[in-house]
């Protein structure tokens, strides 16, 4: 018998790679945070340099988001600079990931950044992209799918939200605590995995040959089916100064061609 609750199919998004689109950027995970310069610059400098005519954000750019109001000055500040001049430039589409939810509407207009439904399909070529963050299926973890359907009712982020920021602020910090606090006490934080029968059922129903998800920073290619891949973005981080955690950045391009790995446009910092 199944503990598990069967999760219904998602209906995705659809977006239809414009004609003049030769080149599209797929990137996810960066955890974008003040402590880590470097790889905050190599982002910045990407998203100036891709020869890309798209660039699509597969969530947890950010480590944690607080409210859109927290882009008024300081990192966020700076983060959001970047992509509006990234916008300026090409198309660049924002999906939320389960460090920054919080994302809203307020600051991906200000940004001039395009929503993207999780998950969304992009038809480019001759094939149907299925795009997610990858959090929704990793369905093992059952306390994190509990939290998940808790933080992600529209009355939970409106609660948190009237919070004065200062307040917000402070318990984002905390839960940085306790997370850096676990790490400590049982070794690195692991990740799981998604649940693959699930997620063919999902690129079934979409009608998608081809999975490409973020979140479990376990970049890699896999046969799912006969005909049907998955591709999982890396995570970004070129300040790390530990052995067990070498510096890591890669962009997924999808050209006619097919998927490739690149490393981020322009001089690395
Ligand atoms: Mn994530």
């Amino acid at each position: 018998m199944s503990v598990r609750a069967e999760p219904s199919l998602p209906t995705p998004h659809e977006l239809p790679a414009p004609a003049s689109w030769r080149c599209v950027d797929i990137l996810s995970d960066l955890h974008l945070q003040a402590e880590l310069p470097r790889t905050f610059e190599a982002f910045r400098t990407h998203l100036l340099h891709t020869p890309a005519d798209a660039v699509l954000i597969l969530g947890d750019l950010f480590e944690v988001w607080v409210g859109d109001d927290a882009a008024a000055d300081g990192f966020e500040h700076a983060c959001a600079e970047a992509l509006r001049e990234a916008a300026r430039r090409r198309w660049v589409g924002f999906m939320a990931g389960n460090r920054d939810f919080l994302v809203g509407p307020r600051f991906l207009e200000s940004c001039g950044l395009h929503a993207l439904p999780d998950p969304t399909v992009l038809s480019f070529g001759p094939h149907r992209y299925l795009l997610a963050h990858g959090d929704a299926l990793c369905l093992d973890d059952v306390d994190y799918q509990r939290f998940r359907a808790q933080v992600r009712q529209p009355a939970w982020a409106e609660q948190f939200l009237a919070q004065p920021l200062a307040a917000r602020r402070h318990v984002a910090a905390q839960l940085r605590q306790a997370s850096e606090e676990r790490k400590r006490t049982q070794g690195t934080e692991s990740y799981g995995d998604i649940d693959p029968p699930t997620a063919l059922a999902w690129l079934r129903h979409a009608h998608a040959d081809v999975f490409i998800h973020g979140h479990t920073h376990k970049p890699a290619d896999h046969a799912m089916a006969p005909g049907v891949v998955r591709h999982v973005t890396s995570d970004w981080d070129l300040d790390a100064n530990d052995p067990a955690h070498p510096h890591r950045a890669e962009v997924l391009r999808i050209t006619l061609a097919g998927v490739q790995r690149v490393p981020p446009a322009g001089p690395l910092p």
